[in-house]
Parts: C-alpha cells; sequence; structure tokens
C-alpha cells in the first residue's frame, strides 16, 4: 500500500503570523495588532508594546522570493489566509479596500502559476480590531453580517484560484482564547457569551457553505478544528467520565458542521447550566442543509487528563495534566506521532468524511552553524518528527480512513501564535529574525527542507 497519486502534500500558514506590513495599503487593525505577547498574553490597545506581528517575516513584500523557495520544495498544495482587515480595514464597512484585493490577486495569481492548489482559510485569529472593540466579535449577530459580507467579496473575486476553504481557523478553541479567535473582547468568561459566539460561527461557517454550493461549487468546503486525543491517567472511571465530558467540549463542532445539528450532549449541557443561545430556525435549516465536505484540523499534541487533578493548565490551550510517557518541545507541548492516527481513525469512524490534516508541524529552537562557508541547520529533530507522524497518517489510511493532504506547519519560520516568539520555529526555512525583530529576513534552508523535497517528491515513500 502507498499513498494516493492525488494525495496533496502541502504546507500552511496565516496572514497575520507572516505578512507584516501591519498598516500598509490601507489594512486596518486586527486583534493580532494588540496581543503583543500572542494569543494568551494581554491585550495592549495603545500598542505601545513592541508585537512583533506587525512586522512578522514580511512576506507580504518577499512573497515571491518564498514561492520560489516553496516550489522548489515542490509542494502541491499551500494554505494560506486573507487578512480579513487588509480587505475590511474596520469590518463594518460596505466597500472592500481595492488595495487589499490587488495584494492577493497578485498573490494567488502567482500560485496557479506555479500549478499549487489553494486551501484558504478566511479568518485565522484575525478579525478586524473595530468589530471586536465595537460589537464584541462574533458574540454579535451583526459580526456574522460583515463576515459573510467579507466572504462574498472573497469568493466574487478570488473563487476561481480557490479549491479548497475553512472559514474559521480552529474554530473549536474559541472557548480557550477567545478574543484572539471570536474578537470576544468583553464578558470573556461568560458562558452565554462565548456559546452564542460559538453559534454565530458556526452558522456562519453553514452559511458560507451554502454560498458556495451554490454558486462556486468546484470549491470544497471543510471545518478546522484544533485536534487534541485525551488519554487518562489511569484506568479508573472517573477518569473516563471526565474524558467523555472533555472530548464533548471540543467534539460538538465537528458535530454540528458535519452533521448538521446540535449534539443532544449539548443542549443537556445548556439546559443544565442555564446557557441560553439565541438560535433562529432560519439560522439551524442552513447548519442543516449545509454540512461540511471533509474535517480539515491541526495536530500537534495528545493530552493526559486526570480527574484528581487540576485540569486547566492554558499552555496548550486544552488542558490536561503531565504526561509521563511522552516526549515534550521546549514548550512542553507533547510529541505523539500516534495520537494523529487515533485522531483520523476517531474523525473517521464518527463522520466517515474523508480528512484533511491541515496544520501539523513541531516548534523547536533551531541554530544557525556555519559550515564550509555556507550557514547550515541541523534540525534532525523536525525532520524525525514530520517523518513519524507521517507515518501515522500512513497507519490511519491503513486502518482505512480517507485522507486528502498534510499541510505542514508551517514551510517557512514564522512568528508564533501562543507566545507570539520567532525563537519557536516551526519552518523547513529558516528566516533570520529574533524575538526583539533584529535580523536580515534572509530565509536559509534547514536539513527539513531537503527531506520534505523528498516526501513531496516521492509521494511520502521516505516516510513509510
Ligand atoms: C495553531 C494555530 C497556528 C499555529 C500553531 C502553532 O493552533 O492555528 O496559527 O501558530 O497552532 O502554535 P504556536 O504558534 O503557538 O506554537
Amino acid at each position: 500500500m502507498s499513498f494516493s497519486k492525488k494525495f496533496l502534500w502541502g504546507t500552511a500558514f496565516a496572514a497575520n503570523q507572516i505578512e507584516g506590513a501591519y498598516n500598509k495599503d490601507n489594512k486596518g487593525l486586527s486583534v493580532q495588532d494588540v496581543l503583543p505577547k500572542g494569543a494568551l498574553g494581554h491585550i495592549d490597545l495603545d500598542l505601545k508594546e513592541f508585537n512583533i506581528k506587525r512586522k512578522a517575516i514580511d512576506f507580504y513584500h518577499k512573497y515571491q522570493e518564498d514561492l520560489d523557495l516553496l516550489s522548489e520544495m515542490g509542494i502541491k498544495v499551500l494554505r494560506i489566509s486573507i487578512a480579513w482587515s487588509r480587505i475590511f480595514p474596520k469590518g463594518d464597512e460596505t466597500k472592500p479596500n481595492q488595495k487589499g484585493l490587488e495584494f492577493y490577486l497578485k498573490l494567488f495569481k502567482e500560485l496557479k502559476r506555479r500549478k499549487i492548489k489553494i486551501i484558504v482559510t478566511l479568518c485565522h485569529y484575525e478579525m478586524p480590531l473595530h468589530l471586536a472593540l465595537k460589537y464584541n466579535g462574533f458574540s454579535n449577530k451583526k459580526v456574522v453580517k460583515y463576515f459573510l459580507n467579507y466572504a462574498e467579496v472573497v469568493l466574487k473575486n478570488f473563487n476561481k484560484y480557490i479549491d479548497y476553504l475553512v472559514a474559521f481557523n480552529e474554530i473549536n478553541s474559541l472557548l480557550h482564547i477567545p478574543f484572539c479567535n471570536g474578537g470576544i473582547y468583553k464578558n470573556q468568561d461568560d458562558l452565554n457569551t462565548l456559546y452564542q459566539a460559538t453559534h454565530n460561527m458556526l452558522y456562519a461557517s453553514a452559511k458560507v457553505k451554502e454560498i458556495i454550493k451554490n454558486n462556486y461549487n468546484h470549491i470544497q468546503v471543510g471545518s478546522m478544528v484544533l485536534a487534541m486525543p485525551f488519554y487518562t491517567k489511569s484506568a479508573k472511571v472517573e477518569d473516563q467520565i471526565l474524558k467523555m465530558k472533555k472530548e464533548w467540549q471540543n467534539i460538538y463542532f465537528t458535530d454540528v458542521l458535519a452533521r448538521g445539528v446540535y449534539p443532544k450532549y449539548l443542549d443537556n449541557y445548556f439546559l443544565k447550566n442555564n446557557i441560553k443561545i439565541n438560535k433562529t430556525k432560519e439560522e439551524l435549516e442552513v447548519i442543516k442543509n449545509n454540512t461540511v465536505d471533509y474535517i480539515g484540523f491541526s495536530y500537534y499534541m495528545s493530552r493526559m487528563i486526570d480527574s484528581e487533578a487540576n485540569n486547566d493548565s492554558k499552555e496548550n490551550l486544552l488542558g490536561g495534566v503531565e504526561d509521563p510517557y511522552l516526549e515534550k518541545n521546549p514548550w512542553g507541548w507533547n510529541i505523539d506521532p500516534d495520537g494523529l492516527r487515533i485522531a483520523l481513525n476517531q474523525y473517521y469512524e464518527r463522520y466517515q468524511k474523508p480528512c484533511f490534516i491541515v496544520e501539523n508541524g513541531l516548534g523547536a529552537i533551531d541554530k544557525v552553524k556555519i559550515e564550509n562557508n555556507k550557514k547550515v541547520i541541523h534540525d534532525d529533530y523536525r525532520i524525525s518528527y514530520h517523518k513519524k507522524h507521517i507515518n501515522a497518517v500512513y497507519q490511519a489510511i491503513e486502518d482505512g480512513v480517507e485522507v486528502i493532504g498534510y499541510t505542514s506547519w508551517a514551510g517557512i519560520d514564522l512568528v508564533s501564535n501562543t507566545k507570539a516568539q520567532m525563537s519557536k520555529r516551526y519552518g523547513f526555512i529558516y528566516v533570520d529574525l529574533d524575538d526583539q525583530g533584529n535580523g536580515s529576513l534572509e530565509r536559509i534552508k534547514k536539513d527539513s527542507f531537503e527531506f520534505f523535497k523528498e516526501v513531496c517528491q516521492s509521494n511520502g515513500e521516505n516516510c513509510i
């Protein structure tokens, strides 16, 4: 058995983590511009603190050079996101910013010319700041209207370039990073506000699918959730019950998107906790009739849970306790390739829809060395991470799971989301930039560049 000839190998990134040029060509501020320490940090509305995302790796000006390198690697697909605040600087305007559209048109044309397929994320953790401050983000249905207007503009202008689409990045992380994900500025601990926002986003996602189905049905629409299988610390029944409940909190997003109905366990959770959500009949109809074509998800790690401990650690977004059986990266994220096989099997068994791994990678500290007058980065740890995870995908395919593709996070070093650090590096291509914003922005191929090139060329054979 081998990977199907149609399997899509590629890489992924998000506008706010690479583009920089945060106020160029009429771009408005996004929630990212006021998160100087990343998604888990505080909000700095005065923009007084240094925020590396405003500069990032300057993809806005260097995209040609970067696409040359990615083409050399032989990727078949690239997942990009569009910065909403480049198209609608404040978010509630009626007419789009032409300069923003021009930038993405250039980018799409370049990708087409290079025969690279495109996955678009409409909102990857970067709502226009104005929508967060004035309307409290997605907790307000007006923001759904503005988002759908933005989605229609993107689709009208770029539909012929887009192959796959997801509306929101890691929609399920809203409960954990509400400001970064959904622009929830006020009442971040209020369950009504949070669950109303998740409903509004689930509806908006289904509505985008409806627009696509009716007008641009060559585009496949997927979910995009943060997958994180849970293991229990012990075989005790209390741990198993906790696992079930924790999974509900995560899986209900794909349950709604893939099955088109709210699961009973969630309705009951709302009743029990006196959570009252405004869901209209029309919205529920749209959700019912516009389920996703594939299950897109990111996978970084699994988590261990323990009914006798506090499982609320925020560092990895979904919480949990220390897992003594797994290696970790320097940020404490578990390294668990088998967890990816488990996640793939769980999604496929539950929905029988093809899966697409749209993010998977290792954050690590890389060192540049000089050898024979050449700068080199020996990142064997990253090669090993991807090799094992791709092998796990292969095993899942052997188990019977249908998988569309694998886009690594990320082809090029970029600013980390949770910590806003450059030193947490993910790329196969190094970028000379440190956490304080110093550096020439030079791009240097790491050892993993050749490895992933071989993955693309051999159709994954070097990992099985
Ligand atoms: C996912 C996000 C990405 C990315 C990745 C790694 O949750 O979709 O935007 O950043 O995690 O996380 P971090 O950058 O915090 O290491």
